[in-house]
């Protein structure tokens, strides 16, 4: 035993236990209602809280509560102050309680102390709060866990000069002066809720109101708060709410149910976005947007997270969850209406491809990492480190599948029931899929393993043609890898959506009227057989990412160039350009291992160039065709990753594709290169990303023609996206101007950190040996602050995450670079820092010297004395695995 593992062992046991699903027991008591009073201030602000309680069963048990970095003032219970109770780690034990009692705590808490951005803290000046998962508890003592269901009434008090603005859930039902220059406002939220919903927010805004009114009739009034000067950046915010709240109404028949509908927005936040009651916390980045200073990607980004949260009101709120290892029934579900929203409004295949790219490029891999877990966790340490692409991206595939297998009508009856069973409860994933089997009729029990089952499936198909007989015979045998946190894998029930290409491309009928059939795969191997197919068949399988799955198929390269051409369905067009990408990435990987030429076959570049000139498809698709498999992602198609032979093969094959389709790059560049008004449409977009993929392109090969492109666009440019989209082809392909139009940037927006978060990420990514240095004098960049989780995503995160060689350079400075700022970051803000982590711990299948380099850095983690539980939890999992 080497000495780092013996640390480990010994850390393991002085540290925090798991929490198992299968522990899970009712509350002894149940709270009916709360009434909070704040009277805010800085570092001393005085909570209130008077719960009504109950006790459920007779015996008399303690009632524990939870509190964190609390200082307690006094309990009283039915208005008399006791004293049968004890303070412990992590909360509060109260004794000899009568069945039945008032329950009022005082509490004082330090806002500005709170840097880990969980509880009540200060965001610049205003108060907010973020109590999802476990944050309500660090504002006062609290039965703190999602199934006690309470209706809340809020009073805030605060400086009236200062926070002229006093928010909660729910009306406001009260508001009035008070001595001293305060004064406070009520409110009072009519649906019982889990704590973690419960939100707080205490400023000076500018406020942007607009009405929106339901299907039957009600008046909702609909308010937007942000820092003051930005309500010029507010409009596509408020848009996007309006548009969700009608898309709920039309698809899933869900109508909101306040008065009113609050949105702040916050510079300091740990997430995106978060969904309280009538009152969502925003992450700036979410809200504010215009032509100037928002991308074409910031534009759609805001109206999913606007529409997820809104959705979230049916899907968490009224129905939420027992308990967090439920947590995907609010989210899976969801992210899958969210991005069902965004796929209405706009293009299904380009948005089914960038979620599909996020799950190859990054749920896979957690998948197959030491924090691999199931859609329903069964075991946690620090609930905050499940909130991931497992439970929210996968856990909405999930929800896909059962969508493709019972179709739109019977998925959408199986939600009516779910919503009338249990709405205003807190339940479980097996009551959702209850309710979507007995709406249906389909037997979803098999299916249910998704939700117990990690890791991701591998599907090996092959297939057999009898021309004597006219049979097409295809077999499927499936296998699931054991994971970290699970050896023993079991077959899955997987859709798999399939057309069949006859030699002229022709899609075959499967059922009367239909070319496509959704094929259930239940067992380890099964095999179909398709009678009458007159030649043998290019199957087009998993269409539309039918399953989460890797699949294997023995295509040629004709066969992919096929059903590049001719499927149905343009999500298989682009996963057929994938796979003919992958296949020779493959090869040059080994190539390159065996010293061996590189090469790119002609008919590779012949299949993507009649993509480039194809005149009817959408600009935006043809623009994905050209997203090739990133290095991220290019590490899944591999037993034992080479970092240095992906990225030297990869480079090579696109520099292979600029030089031989460099003219069209040109022609598609000048063709879309159009001036006019700025309008953030699907059209308009599809035609910017477009152009800005064959400016990258064109700055591979033709240096001299990209410098001047890049400065005429910038220039004549009216708008972020095509700015931002100079500045990536100057800085990726380090052209001579890449200083100077940096620099000017900077100059224009050093006082907007967002836009700022744009230049940092591209620094960030710069494809240079010195990348590191740089980003490290970054940090004394004028706009640049380490208390901000969004700059920090942005240089840090962005260098970690997606400057993926650098990051492994094999001298380790990548490693200690990162490991040097969670330490900053572990006393301060444990969640950021547990995000920031994910690439040093999916280290399985590198190379010795490089998981040797990156254990030395967690184990200096592992070393420090007050290693917060987040970081611990993936620290621990990742030196095991
Ligand atoms: N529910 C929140 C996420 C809370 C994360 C807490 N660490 C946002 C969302 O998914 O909509
Ligand atoms: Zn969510």
């Amino acid at each position: 035993m080497s000495q780092s593992d013996s640390l480990v062992e010994e850390v393991i046991e002085r540290n925090p236990q798991e929490k198992h699903l299968s522990d899970y027991r009712p509350s002894d008591y149940t709270i009916s209602t709360i009434d909070l009073e704040f009277d805010l201030f800085d570092s001393q602000t005085k909570v209130k809280a008077v719960s009504q309680v109950k006790r459920v069963n007779t015996e008399v048990t303690p009632l524990f509560l939870f509190g964190e970095s609390l200082t307690l003032i006094s309990i009283l219970v039915d208005g008399v102050a006791y004293s049968d109770y004890q303070l412990v780690e992590d909360g509060i034990v109260i004794n000899q309680l009568p069945a039945s009692f008032t329950l009022e705590i005082n509490t004082e808490i330090d806002p500005v102390a709170n840097q880990a951005f969980e509880g009540l803290y200060k965001s610049g000046d205003a108060f907010c709060t973020q109590c999802e998962a476990e944050g309500f508890r660090r504002i006062t003592y609290y039965l703190d866990r999602p199934d006690i269901l309470a209706k809340f009434s809020t009073k805030v008090i605060a400086d009236k000069a200062l926070y002229p603005y006093l928010l909660s859930n729910g009306n406001q039902v009260d508001q009035g002066d008070l001595e001293n220059g305060r004064h406070f406002v009520s409110w009072v939220d009519p649906f019982p809720k889990p704590a973690y919903l419960f939100a707080l927010v205490a400023g000076d805004f500018d406020c942007l109101e607009d009405n929106f009114v339901t299907k039957s009739g009600r008046d909702v009034k609909l308010a937007l708060f942000v820092d003051k000067g930005n309500l010029d950046k507010t409009q596509h915010a408020m848009v996007s709410l309006k548009k969700s709240m009608q898309w709920d109404e039309q698809r899933f028949n869900l109508e909101y149910d306040l008065d009113i509908y609050m949105i702040v927005a916050v510079d300091f936040f740990n997430m995106g976005a978060m969904e309280n009651k009538g009152l969502n916390v925003f992450n700036s980045k979410f809200v504010l947007a215009n032509s100037q200073s928002a991308t074409d990607q910031d534009y759609l980004g805001i109206e999913a997270v606007i529409g997820h949260e809104y959705f979230h009101n049916w899907t968490g709120n009224r129905i939420t969850c027992r308990d967090w290892f439920q947590l995907s029934l609010k989210e899976g579900l969801t992210v899958f209406r969210d991005q069902e929203f965004s796929s209405d409004l706009g293009s299904r295949s380009v948005n089914r491809i960038a979620n599909v790219m996020t799950m190859r490029d990054h749920q896979f891999a957690e998948d197959a990492g030491p924090m691999s877990h199931p859609i329903r966790p069964e075991s946690v340490m620090e609930m905050n480190n499940f909130y991931t692409l497992t439970v929210y991206e996968k856990g909405s595939e999930v929800i896909r599948m059962m969508h493709t297998l019972l179709g739109e009508e019977k998925f959408q009856q199986g939600m009516q029931l779910y919503v009338q069973r249990f709405d205003g409860q807190a339940v479980t994933c097996d009551d959702f899929v209850a309710a979507m089997q007995d709406a249906s009729g389909i037997d979803l029990s098999l299916f249910k393993r998704w939700y117990s089952q990690s890791g991701t499936p591998h599907v090996y198909v092959t297939d057999h043609y009898n021309s004597s007989n006219q049979t097409y015979q295809i077999t499927f045998k499936q296998k699931t890898l054991p994971t970290a946190d699970q050896k023993k894998k079991l077959p899955l029930h997987i859709p798999v959506d399939i057309e069949l290409l006859d030699s002229n491309g022709n899609a075959i009928e499967l059922l009367p009227g239909k070319t496509n059939r959704v094929l259930s795969l239940t067992h380890t191997e099964q095999t179909f057989v398709f009678k009458n197919v007159l030649t043998k068949p290019v199957p087009c399988l998993f269409r539309g990412f039918s399953a989460p799955v890797k699949y294997q198929y023995a295509y040629s390269d004709e066969q992919l160039l096929d059903i590049m051409s001719f499927a149905s369905d343009e999500f298989s067009r682009w996963d057929a350009g994938q796979t003919l990408f992958n296949k020779y990435l493959v090869k040059n990987v080994k190539a390159l291992q065996n010293v061996e030429m590189l090469s790119l076959p002609e008919i590779f570049i012949d299949g993507f160039k009649s993509v480039l000139v194809s005149e009817d498809l959408d600009p935006s698709l043809v623009a994905d065709m050209f997203a090739f498999t990133s290095e991220n992602g290019a590490r899944e198609l591999f037993d034992v990753v080479d970092i240095d032979a992906i990225h030297t093969a990869r480079d090579f094959m696109l520099q292979e594709i600029a030089t031989q389709l460099h003219e069209l790059f040109v022609d598609t560049y000048l063709h879309h290169n159009e001036l006019k008004a700025y309008q953030p449409d699907i059209e308009d977009i599809a035609k910017r990303k477009l152009k800005n993929s064959a400016l990258a392109f064109i700055a591979r090969v033709d240096k001299k023609l990209a410098n001047e492109y890049v400065l005429a666009q910038i220039d004549a440019c009216n708008n972020m996206t095509d700015y931002l989209g100079a500045l990536n082809a100057a800085n990726s392909g380090l052209l001579d101007c890449r200083a100077s139009v940096m620099q000017a940037f900077d100059d224009k927006w050093f006082e907007t950190g967002l836009v700022m978060d744009k230049w940092f990420a591209l620094q960030a990514s710069m494809p240079s040996d010195n990348v590191l240095q740089n980003i490290e004098a970054l940090f004394n960049h004028r706009s640049f602050d380490f208390s901000n989780p969004n700059r920090l995503r942005s240089l840090v995160g962005a260098f970690a995450q997606n400057n993926t060689y650098r990051f492994h350079n094999i001298d380790g400075s990548g490693y200690a670079f990162l490991t040097d700022q969670l330490i900053k970051l572990n006393s301060q803000n444990p969640q950021v820092a547990s995000r920031l982590i994910t690439p040093l711990i999916q280290f399985k299948r590198l190379d010795e010297k490089r998981v040797e380099l990156i254990k030395v850095q967690l184990n200096r983690l592992l070393a420090l004395p007050n290693l917060a539980v987040d970081l611990y939890e993936k620290v621990t999992k990742a030196l095991v695995q």
